[in-house]
């Protein structure tokens, strides 16, 4: 039904209704493709802010991107038609609109094209996309060919839905001179000011062909006619499309090809779909691409974009399935996430300082200009913003117009793994002009940033929420001013021991005792108010109210402030022994760990929206991966390997069926969320998100790297300590670091009690591999003691 094939670098599924919602995408820096097995589609594109060409059938809401988009037969997509012109069949690739049962079908997903092979009435269509590394146009291919034995007479009809473009003005027409469709629109707006904003919009979608079609229809109603979607009119009714145009009625753009097949006969076409501004625009992009060359040439650009984004680790264990994903996609997942910033123009601070953390590994001097550019926002006061702006005019909008207070939490945290990984430290010292354009260097912010979280405590030492912690919906707690998050205190005491840490490294013995100090004040308030005695509760309300406890019928206990309980130290080993017992009884579920349990299933108000949000979905009781990833961070750092890889390996979904069906994911990118509420909702859990924007990536990126492997930057070296799974007999892999290889071999071996390490054959005592040579390649082995000697 389904596997990676290619040595991983692909994944097929082989059919398009076992897993009907199951996703993957292509982007560049400048658009985004999602593409499912079916066909829907949902682009966008960068004008700056985030733009679509190919639109739903009515007035679209502009919104971030959201999980469990519904799709319906109107939705976007990209779909080929295929009518027997002799019998009469009918079908259509990949699958909607007509939804035929196909004799055969493959979605083959590639990291920089994707490809449906769809085989129905001796007809085999081959429909295959790509994007060019630095424009805004998709790349189709079709191939259609004759496995029937005999003689046919075809129809095919690629069908580009462009949906409703405006309500002001929206047209399409066929331009013989452009070679293709154009639809035109103005974008709508109100304000004067808007008029000189969009003035040069691309404004036009196109769908261009590279032979000329016998017939097409820019109409979208003559196009279905009475048949619909499934059966349309100008298809099963007419021999030719009637080659109509839209004014100022829905566009559509599809094109008519006639063609007589031998028996193993193949015709190819190629079409570019695409936003434009002006004819010269279209003609550039056909004169650049539209040919074998063309495509060829855009190809060969894709695949050296995506070579820059491979990651730092290559790993061979027991698991196949995790290598693969762990070899060729994740990497991935993580480098879109740094190079494109999620196509947004102002993304929140935490996500982009996390995102950066993971780039980190992939590509740091990205990482640095993040980390520089996040800190040029810092204000007078030593806090960071709610968003990043990234573009010259780009506002704060959604949810970064809601504040929330934990950004600087996440500037120690990510460049804690930066400076591991990169060894930078110089960085600290880089003077940088913050929003009030006074120049201080990068420690001196941090340090202000920590000074600003020791501020917002309220009298009893715990962290104000106002509208919000890491917990985006959590926007009740504290709103009239007075409410305190348990987890922030936690992770600021974290934030303030990792700074203290890095300070006391570079000779910065003042800061690191201030925030050393501060950092347990942190631990001490949180032990005494939120240790509810099994668990760390997880705030206290506006009402004084304590939450997240034994005593709550639902949001009983929070995972957040468990794993940074651990993180911070706050919880000594009796209390790590009791939470780590809770978290297990409580939220632990077959599809992972559960961000909060049980679900709410009304309005809490001194809680917030969270509470409305459907339970198990989101942050309501998902297994929000996000959250489950700081537990696994936690979990490594306090040596609980075990758990931590049941932790990890849920997050990855497969590779047996019950398990894949019932998620809905493929195991190309890991989702924001698997639904939880196992216990109220079993029918739906473990549903995925198929949402592709989340921390998760660099987080489990890094504990892949850092943790399970253990190999992790220190100073001028590299630290060695694997946590491997107690079942796991033996692992390898090769790491790139700091310009030097390192082939690490790991091996469980009778009679030995604790972790030994051999470089280039020499003993390693302390684990550590000092003064790296950047060249060399290392030849590493571990020896640990076997599964009975660790129990
Ligand atoms: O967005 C993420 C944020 O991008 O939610 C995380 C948060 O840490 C990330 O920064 C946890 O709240 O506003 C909403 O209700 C949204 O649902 C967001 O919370 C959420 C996702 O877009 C949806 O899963």
């Amino acid at each position: 039904l389904y596997g990676f094939r290619d040595q991983g670098r692909r994944f097929v599924l082989r059919s398009p209704v076992a897993m009907p919602q199951a996703s993957t995408f292509l982007w560049n820096r400048r658009m985004l493709l999602q593409l499912n097995v079916r066909g829907y589609a949902t682009a966008q594109f960068m004008q700056p802010e985030p733009a679509k060409y190919a639109h739903a059938p009515t007035l679209e809401a502009k919104t971030f991107m959201q999980p469990e988009q519904p799709y319906y037969a109107h939705h976007p997509g990209r779909f080929c038609y295929v009518r027997d012109e002799e019998g009469g069949g009918l079908f259509s690739a990949p699958h909607a609109p007509v939804n035929r049962a196909p004799d055969g079908f493959a979605f083959d997903v590639g990291q920089g094209d994707v490809a449906w092979t769809v085989r129905c009435d001796g007809i085999e269509v081959e429909l295959g996309v790509s994007l060019p590394p630095d424009d805004v146009a998709e790349l189709w291919t079709l191939r259609v060919r004759n496995v029937s034995g005999r003689a046919r007479r075809l129809s095919v009809y690629p069908y580009f839905p462009v949906g409703y473009m405006s309500w002001m003005n929206q047209s399409g027409a066929y331009r013989p001179d452009l070679g293709g469709i154009v639809c035109d629109s103005v974008a709508p707006y109100q304000k004067v000011a808007d008029y000189f904003r969009q003035r040069d919009f691309n404004d036009r979608t196109v769908l261009l062909h590279e032979r000329m079609p016998d017939a097409w229809e820019a109409n979208q109603a003559a196009f279905e006619g009475e048949g619909g979607l499934h059966a349309p009119s100008s298809i099963t009714q007419h021999e030719q499309l009637a080659c109509g145009d839209a004014l100022y009625e829905t566009p559509t753009a599809a094109l008519q090809y006639r063609i007589a097949l031998a028996p193993d006969a193949v015709e190819e076409f190629r079409f570019l779909f695409a936003p434009a501004r002006d004819d010269a625009g279209i003609a550039a992009l056909r004169e650049r691409y539209l040919s074998a060359s063309g495509f060829a040439d855009a190809g060969a650009g894709t695949r050296e974009y995506l070579e820059q984004g491979s990651g730092c680790i290559r790993i061979e264990t027991p698991d196949p399935w995790l290598d693969d994903f762990a070899n060729h996609w994740l990497p991935r997942q993580v480098y879109y996430h740094g190079d494109s910033n999620r196509l947004t123009t102002d993304p929140q601070t935490r996500n982009f300082l996390q995102d950066h953390m993971g780039m980190a590994y992939v590509r740091p001097e990205t990482s640095r200009a993040a980390f520089l550019h996040a800190l040029s926002q810092q204000e007078a006061s030593g806090a960071m913003p709610d968003g990043i702006l990234l573009a010259e005019g780009a506002e704060l909008k959604y949810i970064n117009q809601v504040p929330h207070t934990d950004h600087c939490v996440w500037l120690p945290v990510c460049l804690r793994a930066y400076l591991d990984e990169t060894g930078d430290d110089a960085l600290l010292d880089v003077p940088v002009a913050g929003a009030d354009g006074t120049a201080r260097s990068v420690a001196e912010r941090i340090d202000r940033a920590m000074q600003w979280l020791l501020d917002q405590r309220d009298a009893r030492g715990l962290s104000y929420i106002a509208q919000g912690d890491w917990c985006d919906p959590m926007n009740m707690v504290g709103w009239k001013g007075r409410g305190v998050s348990g987890w922030l205190s936690l992770a600021s005491a974290h934030a303030l021991q990792l700074w203290a840490d890095i300070c006391g490294r570079v000779g910065r013995q003042a800061q690191a005792r201030l925030f050393r100090d501060g950092a347990a004040e942190f631990n001490a308030a949180v032990n005494a108010q939120l240790w509810d005695g099994d668990w760390y509760a997880r705030g206290i309300t506006d009402e004084d109210v304590v939450f997240g406890v034994r005593a709550d019928a639902e949001g009983r206990i929070y995972l957040n402030p468990q794993s940074w309980a651990m993180l911070s130290g706050a919880a000594d080993e009796a209390r790590r022994a009791r939470l780590l017992g809770a978290v297990d009884a409580e939220l632990v579920s077959p599809w992972g760990v559960a961000m909060l349990g049980p679900p709410y299933t009304g309005m809490r108000e001194d809680v917030g929206r969270l509470t409305q949000k459907f339970p198990g979905s989101a942050e309501n009781g998902a297994v929000y991966n996000h959250a489950a990833a700081f537990w696994l961070h936690a979990l490594y750092a306090v040596g609980e390997s075990d758990r931590a890889w049941r932790t990890l390996r849920a997050m990855l979904s497969g590779p047996d069926a019950h398990d894949c069906l019932q998620r809905d994911q493929l195991p190309v990118f890991v989702p924001n969320y698997y639904r939880g509420a196992w216990r109220l909702h079993p029918r739906t859990a473990g549903r995925s998100s198929q949402l592709f924007n989340t921390g998760t990536a660099a987080w489990l990126y890094r504990c892949l790297v850092e943790s399970l492997f253990g190999l992790r930057g220190d100073g001028d070296g590299l630290r060695i300590s694997p946590q491997l799974p107690a079942h796991w007999p033996r692992a390898r892999a090769l790491r790139r670091f700091r310009g030097a290889e390192f082939d690490v071999l790991i091996e469980r071996v009778t009679g030995v009690d604790r972790t030994r390490v051999h470089v280039d054959d020499e003993p390693c005592a302390d684990g550590r591999i000092a003064a790296i040579r950047a060249g060399h390649r290392y030849a590493v082995r571990v020896e640990l003691p076997t599964h009975s000697e660790v129990a």
